[in-house]
Formats: C-alpha cells, sequence, structure tokens
C-alpha cells in the first residue's frame, strides 16, 4: 500500500513538475526517455520504385518545447528509406517551402533557406542529372523527380540522404532534413547470424540510429536560433515568446549556455530508452547526419566498473569490414556523415547508456574540431535470456572496392594533390562551381595526396560518388596556414618563413597572426600506429571510408578506382557550415582519351607549394606511396 501511494505521489509530482514548464516558464534540463523506435520504413519496390518526399516546416516537441523546423514529409527524423543493388527508382522531391526565399547576400555565405535539392550519401552513383548531381536546384514551389539507377554491384549497407543546396546545407541538415537510406541485404549472402538480425527477413532487429544535434545553447556554431538569423529565416519561425516575469525572450534563454540546451537526438528523440532480452542480438545503424559534430560512440553500463554489452563492428561506411571487429579503443569514431553498423549483445540484466566519449589524446589524431559528450540512449535489459552468435565472416566487397594496396606504380593512372588550409579553403581557394581542379579518366586507379595546412584544425573529407581505401600516413612536409576573418598565408614549415609561392587573391599586407607552435601535430605517420597505443581518428591503412578525418598537419594517401560513372565529383569538408563557406572543389571524371586540362594551380601557385613551385608529383618531398612503407 506504502508503495502504491510513493509511486501515485511521485506520479502526481511528476505530472505537477511538467505542467510548470512551458514557453514563457521554460526550464532545464530537456529529459526526453520516450521509448526508442526507428522512423517510419519506406521499401521503393511497395511503391512501384516511385518515392514522394517532401520538404516543409513542421513542428518537432521535446518535452515542453516546440520548434519549427524543416523536415521530409514531417518526419523527424525522415523516412529510412530501403533499396535493392541494381533497381531503377524515382525519388519526386517535393518543394513545399515558401517562396520566394529571401536574396543571397554573395557567394560561399549562408543563404537560401527555402531551396533544395538531395544528396545519397556514400552510393556509387551518377552524378548526371536527374541522378545524384549535388548542384539540381529545387526552388520552393517546385518539384524534381531524381531517377535513380543503383549500379547493379552497390554494396549492401547504410547510407544517408540529406540536401546539398551550396549555402543552405548546414542550416537544413542542423534543422533536421536528414534521413537513413539502406541498400539491402540480400538474405542468401548473410551469414545465419546476421541474416537473422537484418532486413528483409528480420527487420525487427534492424535498428536505424539517426543522430542529430538539437542544440540552442550559443557556445558554438550549432546554436539552431543563430543559424536561422545567419541565413535569413522567416522571423516567424522563431521562438520569441516573451517570458513570464523577465525581460528574456524564451530564444534568448535557450541561447544561455547556462542552461546547456545541447543534446544528441536519436530519430529526433532525446535519450530514448531501448528495450532487449539479455542474449538477444540487435543491428544498430549508427549513423552520424550530423552537421558538424564528430562521435564516439560507446556503449556502458550505468553502474560503473560493471561488465557492459559486447559490441562488434561489422561495417563503417556501408562498407562490410573483412571480419567483425571489437570497436577500436571501445568507442567507434564516426566524423561527421560517417555511419557504422553495429551488432550488438547485452548478457546481463541491467541499464546501459549509449553516450559519445572523447579523451584528451584523441586530440593527437583529429587536433581541433567540434565533437559531442555526453549521454545519447539508454538500453534497458530485461525478460527471458535468449542465445546468440557473432558471425565470424562478412559478405565479400563488390568488384569496384578490391584491395588497392598492391597496384603497381605504372597502373596508377592519375595523381591528385587535394590541399584543405585555412579560412575554408580547398588547393587554396573558395568553392567555385563547375570550375575544375582535376580531371580523372573513368575506370582507372586513382592516387591522392590529401593534405591539410592547417596547425591545429582536422577538416572531415567527404568525396562523392566513389568510396576510397587509406593507403597511408605520410610523413608532412609541406607549408603550413594561418589566417582570420577570410585572410590567410602560407608558411614554410622548415624557417617559419613567409612562403614565397602563395595563391590567386593573396594579400601580403593582411595582418595575420602567427601560430605559437605550429609543428606540433607533425607526426601522424608514426602515431597511426594502430597496433601501438592509438588514438582515435585514425583509419587503419587498408580501410575504406566515403569520410575522413584529414588531421592537422597531415597528409595522407588514398586510392579509388573512377568506376562506371563519368561527370562531377564535389569534394568537401562535411563539417557542413565549412562546406557553405566553401571548402568544396569540383573534379571531373571525363571518358577515357578526353583532355584532363584543369586548373590545378592558385594564382600560378601549386598545392604543397612553398618556396619553390613545381608541378605538386615532382616536388621533392611529397611523398610518394611506392616510397612508403605500409
Ligand atoms: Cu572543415
Amino acid at each position: 500500500m506504502l508503495k502504491i501511494a510513493v509511486i501515485f505521489v511521485s506520479v502526481c509530482l511528476g505530472f505537477t513538475l511538467s505542467q510548470e514548464c512551458s514557453h514563457t516558464s521554460p526550464c532545464t534540463p530537456l529529459k526526453g526517455g520516450l521509448a526508442f523506435k526507428n522512423p517510419s520504413q519506406i521499401h521503393t519496390w511497395n511503391q512501384n520504385l516511385h518515392v514522394t518526399i517532401d520538404v516543409d516546416v513542421h513542428d518537432v516537441t521535446i518535452d515542453w518545447l516546440t520548434v519549427k523546423r524543416r523536415l521530409y514529409n514531417g518526419e523527424f527524423t525522415a523516412p529510412t528509406i530501403w533499396i535493392r543493388a541494381g533497381e531503377r527508382f524515382v525519388v519526386t522531391l517535393a518543394n513545399n517551402l515558401q517562396d520566394p526565399d529571401p536574396p543571397k547576400p554573395e557567394a560561399n555565405k549562408f543563404g537560401f533557406p527555402n531551396t533544395t535539392n538531395l544528396h545519397t550519401h556514400g552510393l556509387h552513383i551518377s552524378s548526371q542529372s536527374p541522378r545524384d548531381n549535388p548542384v539540381i536546384v529545387v526552388e520552393p514551389g517546385q518539384q524534381f523527380d531524381y531517377i535513380y539507377h543503383v549500379h547493379p554491384d552497390q554494396q549492401a549497407g547504410t547510407f544517408w540522404y540529406h540536401p546539398h543546396y551550396h549555402g543552405s546545407v548546414f542550416f537544413q541538415v542542423l534543422g533536421g532534413l536528414k534521413g537513413a537510406l539502406i541498400v539491402e541485404d540480400n538474405p542468401f549472402l548473410l551469414p545465419q547470424s546476421l541474416e537473422a538480425v537484418s532486413c528483409p527477413l528480420n527487420c525487427e532487429h534492424d535498428l536505424q540510429m539517426v543522430f542529430s544535434l538539437f542544440q540552442y545553447s550559443s557556445q558554438d556554431s550549432g546554436d539552431f536560433s543563430k543559424a536561422q538569423r545567419d541565413i535569413g529565416d522567416y522571423e516567424g519561425f522563431r521562438l520569441n515568446t516573451a517570458l513570464d516575469n523577465s525581460d528574456q525572450t524564451l530564444e534568448e534563454w535557450l541561447e544561455d549556455p547556462a542552461n546547456n540546451i545541447r543534446y544528441m537526438l536519436v530519430n529526433g528523440l532525446l535519450n530514448p530508452v531501448l528495450q532487449i532480452h539479455p542474449g538477444q542480438m540487435k543491428r544498430f545503424r549508427l549513423i552520424n547526419a550530423g552537421e558538424y559534430n564528430t562521435l564516439a560512440i560507446e556503449v556502458v553500463n550505468i553502474i560503473q566498473g560493471e561488465p557492459s554489452c559486447s559490441v562488434k563492428e561489422i561495417a563503417i561506411d556501408s562498407i562490410y569490414l573483412d571480419v567483425p571487429r571489437e570497436p577500436r579503443l571501445g568507442r567507434t569514431y564516426l566524423p561527421p556523415g560517417g555511419r557504422a553498423d553495429w551488432l550488438i549483445v547485452c548478457n546481463e540484466v541491467g541499464t546501459y547508456e549509449m553516450r559519445s566519449t572523447f579523451y584528451d589524446e584523441d586530440k593527437a589524431s583529429m587536433g581541433e574540431t567540434h565533437h559531442f559528450t555526453g549521454p545519447i540512449m539508454t538500453i534497458k535489459v530485461s525478460g527471458f535470456p535468449r542465445n546468440s552468435d557473432f558471425p565470424h565472416i562478412l559478405p565479400p566487397k563488390p568488384s569496384f572496392l578490391q584491395d588497392l594496396r598492391d597496384v603497381p606504380s605504372e597502373d596508377i593512372k592519375g595523381r591528385f594533390q587535394l590541399e584543405m588550409n585555412s579560412q575554408f579553403r580547398t588547393g587554396r581557394e573558395l568553392f567555385a562551381g563547375a570550375y575544375y581542379r582535376y580531371k580523372a579518366e573513368v575506370d582507372t586507379v586513382q592516387e591522392w595526396y590529401i593534405t591539410n595546412t592547417e596547425t591545429t584544425v582536422s577538416h572531415p573529407l567527404h568525396i562523392h560518388v566513389n568510396s576510397f581505401q587509406i593507403i597511408s600516413y605520410n610523413q608532412y612536409t609541406g607549408p603550413y596556414s594561418a589566417g582570420k576573418d577570410g585572410a590567410w598565408r602560407l608558411y614554410d614549415q622548415a624557417t617559419g618563413d613567409t612562403c614565397n609561392y602563395q595563391f590567386s587573391g593573396y594579400d601580403p599586407q593582411a595582418e595575420i597572426e602567427e601560430p605559437s607552435d605550429p609543428l606540433k601535430y607533425l607526426g601522424h605517420e608514426q602515431r597511426q600506429d594502430l597496433t601501438q597505443e592509438g588514438t582515435i581518428a585514425y583509419v587503419e591503412p587498408g580501410e575504406w571510408r566515403d569520410t575522413f578525418t584529414v588531421p592537422p598537419m597531415s597528409n595522407v594517401t588514398i586510392r579509388f578506382v573512377t568506376d562506371t560513372y563519368v561527370g562531377l565529383v564535389v569534394a568537401h569538408c562535411h563539417i557542413l557550415n565549412h562546406e557553405d563557406w566553401g571548402m568544396m572543389l569540383a573534379v571531373d571524371i571525363v571518358r577515357q582519351g578526353e583532355s584532363l586540362d584543369a586548373n590545378l594551380a592558385s594564382g600560378g601557385a601549386y598545392p604543397w607549394s612553398c618556396m619553390e613551385n613545381t608541378e605538386p608529383l615532382g616536388i621533392a618531398g611529397l611523398a610518394m606511396s611506392s616510397d612508403i612503407e605500409t
């Protein structure tokens, strides 16, 4: 009886407390705690291979707080779309946002909150209209039929979709335009234990987790109301209610860092609760549908020191690993845009927390970058025990993702150096549309050297159309850069002198504060050794990605095949505000035998150049993969 009375009182108290929180009387923290659920599910073949998704503004409510967000089909998170290798399907993207769009001030700034388009992140697919072309424009009030033909050998796996209209990508993805896109496994190619937790036969165990920042706190770039102001969003979508007994508006209260309104949602839910049986295996598809935050996901017992669940990574960035493995350093690293598939079994009854955790030593590989630390989801384990086994093998990779580590130098048909710089430059320039910085022939092996001249900041690089294999982390001997307010400068690493060769539009008079310890991040070629202590952002050479962290002061060799598809390929930073501000470049894949002339240099200076200016592949010190021990 006493127990019932206690429950009654606490229920009433809880009710009273939640009643007190409102738009005029806000309270912190937000609590969430609803049951976990998958997004709604769309299978293209159940819909005659034609899916319609609309974009419009809808209410999103967490606890007492209701905000206006642009959403796909009114859902937060958007529906999971299931497709199959080889199929041809149509997505009608209907943009129902308000016309006209506010005018955009200038190139490579935020703008056009109501103009959109669609990108299928990670798919090996044509970029030619009406397929995955990131420069398609779907204006407010318009619709567009994307006609996709999925590659017949497209690997099954976890992808995602989001807008890619340059200028409004950060704002729209931050707001909620994001959803899982999954190429369904062929059940006959799966080991039985994996088939038992995977769609299409066992969809109840196949769980998508689309991570999404929900932030109003003004501590960094994820403050949604600041993003609304920056892009010129309609005033009526803001939160300008006056608070009771206060001079503040709700928006001001939400932005106060003391209230710490900064959470990582799962499928639009704050700290949802997933119930599973002891010993029961689940497949988690983790998607960092993030705009700019990096995650390092782990599951811990809420009782400190007690054992946690068993986790195996089986795929990263939609590509199955060779064999299942435990997450390195106990956590799964997901840069913005990154995905991982887990198999998870919790053997003991109890309560566990999925969270993102970083340590000081992670900086050695990821440098300074925005990252999220904190709880994300609760896992409650109870009920009848079940038995599960992890698989020992995984499905093979497709024809276009075969191991390229031992390709002889003479079979590499194209080399390119993609240099990431300060002030949102790639190849020393801001994004300039179809201004091709490099051209490659279709169906050839490419070797690219990804370098980052930033002294402290890492950038997650995403390349469209073709996933790539990480070959090596090389010694970095190029220049370093520093800048402010759009102005920047390159310096010689050996002497600290200003480089003789800079870039187009360089202003030698610009005031730039020289970095105090510019060489402190050198040495990735040694620290990347994961058999040693390791640090979390490095990729093991031989693994495949479509997005990876380029550490500060680094030089990383990647390889890939320009399989099947000719056309525009964009490579960009997946910190999406960096992308909107210009951190993207265009490459063209052409038919065999066509001209490969491209705009490699900036203002006459080649990437890597500093005191001398030579075409990059002849530069002494640009480590070629054939010289590198892997
Ligand atoms: Cu960036």
